[in-house]
């Protein structure tokens, strides 16, 4: 049997003593005939697994939304490309081992949701490059107006697929799509836990209201969540570097709730000997016992990103944002669910941006799996 393959992995082979592997209970009879070690076949699933969403774990819901994308677009490929790069991504890691065996699944894309962002995308585009809706423009108004329902509209199936997989024992994770795609998901994780944090990676605070008129804007999303998910008591963000004054003063006046870890001190606390370890302690300190990771791509280094919509210089790098991700694991809180947006191919076929982000998924999704207890040392 080919899985007996898989059992006869030691820990001399990479994984070190604190690695994780599956209660051999959860294995499903998916797995079995499946091997690891071997290529994806073409087609298979997300990280060529052999899980349907009923058989894993975790469930990825692709949104392929980026409706008010106000610099370069792209990012409602993000899960489709994900998908793709994700068949070449190497199962075993070194830490967590063999977590994947609990199962992760992605869905196949809402047709409905890919049909709302066609219309919203042409609804929304002279208004993006109007800088937004002007108060005199009758006609603007409305294509306005109409966005921002379809804008809820894909809240309200984020948040209905969400709470469905909830309520089946699944975690969640959320493949954007803008940074607005996850809004519904925190929505439906609220209504089950009472009191979570979120840690934020992003080069943007998002904390701007209706950006360029857009209730709904990929600008705003923590805005929203702050102003809507009182079930939030904590918003760490780390990696910040783009950001306007009213962002700044809406920072300051929220300390006991928002706590910013800005790129530009990062580098200067770096730069001046503190550890990495160190600084990501005091990220995680914040937080409570649930955390949603909520990671737009752009907090990345953009030699990571080169299309993400809005790329800046600075940034994490890869082992940077992994260390990050696996610190919270191991600090003993619970990774309630995740979004990993705004990754964008690019237009000439460019897999880069896909394969990070395939990578940088999988980190998550494994951590998840690892703090959830849903495989275990
Ligand atoms: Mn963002």
């Amino acid at each position: 049997m080919v899985f007996s393959r898989l059992r006869g992995v030691k820990k001399s082979d990479g994984a070190n003593e604190n690695s994780h592997s599956l209660r051999q209970t959860d294995m499903g009879a998916s797995i079995s005939g499946f091997d690891p070690n071997a290529p994806a076949a073409a087609g298979a699933g997300i990280f060529g697994l052999p899980f349907s969403p009923q058989q894993a774990a975790l469930v990825l819901i692709p949104v392929p939304w980026e409706a008010t994308t106000s610099y370069g677009g792209g990012t409602s490929a993000g899960p489709s490309s994900i998908l793709a790069a994700s068949r070449q991504v190497d199962l075993f890691d070194l830490e967590a081992a063999r977590a994947y065996e609990a199962g992760i699944a992605m869905l196949d894309e809402s047709e409905e949701i890919r049909s709302w962002n066609q219309q919203a995308k042409g609804l929304a585009a002279p208004i993006v490059a109007a800088g937004g809706a002007g108060e005199t423009d009758p006609r603007m108004g409305r294509a306005l107006r109409k966005v921002n329902e379809l804008s809820e509209l894909v809240n309200e199936s984020v948040r209905r697929a969400t709470a469905e997989w909830l309520a089946a024992g699944k975690l969640v994770g959320v493949v954007g799509g803008d940074h607005s795609s996850p809004f519904g998901a925190i929505q439906a994780v609220a209504a089950v836990t009472p009191s979570f944090g979120i840690l934020h990676l992003d080069a943007h605070s998002d904390l701007r209201r209706a950006y360029e008129g857009f209730t709904y804007s990929h600008a705003s999303i923590m805005e929203n969540v702050l102003r809507q998910v009182p079930q939030v008591h904590a918003l760490v963000q780390v990696g910040i570097r783009d950001f306007c004054e009213e962002e700044y003063d809406r920072i300051r006046a929220q300390r006991d709730r928002v706590h910013v870890f800005f790129d530009a001190s990062l580098a200067d606390a770096r730069f001046g000997g503190t550890p990495w370890a160190q600084l990501v302690e005091r990220m995680i300190h914040p937080l409570p016992q649930h955390v949603w990771l909520s990671f737009d791509i752009d907090g990345l280094d953009p030699a990571l990103c080169p299309h993400t919509g809005t790329p800046v210089p600075g940034g994490l790098s890869f082992q940077d944002a992994c260390f990050l991700v696996r610190a919270v694991a191991r600090s003993g809180r619970r990774i309630v669910g995740f979004d990993l947006c705004e990754v964008a191919p690019g237009p000439d076929g460019d897999e880069w941006d896909a394969n990070v982000g395939a990578r940088m998924l999988y980190k998550m999704a494994i951590w998840t799996l690892v703090s959830g207890e849903r495989c275990g040392p």
